[in-house]
């Protein structure tokens, strides 16, 4: 009877370590003519997430003391995304977006970094680095990936589309519940204890 207690005391926690795995992350990037430039994030936490929480800052020409600021606002659902665009981009954007700010002013040589509870979680671009990845371009995450990463990965974690690409702007899908990120494994778990 201990030992089944045991077993499932360890599920429990393994499950516990996979929830905190699970993220809010960029999931599309949109950078095109004019002022035609948005973001949208994705939430694969598993909860509704308070968007008051959530902080994106935008480093024009990735410089660290250059810095805009936006904080978001109102909850976002799990599975659910939320689109930022620049006040003047197309109409066509501006139709499925959440909110408009000038921290979409970027245009390919910036960092956008995301921030939730005070802690970064996610960053496009280098900072310190302000050499041209996304002018004219539309990156989308792939759909194997369920968390932000702090190191820009352009070739392993975004799929490349052409200017204009706005048909997935406002919804994302994953297969997250299958791959489950970098979670640790059940043996991981048990490690800690035998
Ligand atoms: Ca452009
Ligand atoms: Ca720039
Ligand atoms: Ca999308």
């Amino acid at each position: 009877m201990i030992r089944l207690f045991t077993v499932l005391l360890l599920m429990m926690i393994a499950v516990a370590a996979f929830a905190q795995d699970r993220c809010i992350y960029f999931s599309e990037y949109v950078e095109g003519a004019g002022s035609d430039a948005a973001f949208e994030i994705y939430n694969a936490t598993g909860e509704d997430i308070d968007l008051s929480l959530v902080v994106i800052d935008l480093l024009i020409d990735s410089s660290p003391s250059e810095v805009l600021t936006l904080t978001l606002s109102g909850v976002l659902q799990n599975g659910d995304v939320y689109v930022v665009a620049h006040p003047d981009a197309d109409a066509a954007i501006l139709m499925i977006t959440d909110m408009t700010s000038e921290v979409c002013s970027f245009d390919g040589n910036d960092v956008l970094r995301l921030s939730h509870d005070g802690t970064i979680v996610d960053m496009l671009g280098v900072p310190e680095d302000d050499s041209v990845w996304g002018a004219d371009t539309v990156l989308r995450r792939l759909v194997t990936i369920c968390c932000g990463n702090v190191v820009f990965d352009s070739a392993g974690e975004w799929a490349v589309y052409p200017i204009g690409s706005w048909d997935s702007l406002g919804e994302h899908t994953t297969n997250c519940e299958v791959v489950a990120g970098d979670h640790r494994s059940w043996s991981g778990v048990k490690s800690d204890f035998w």
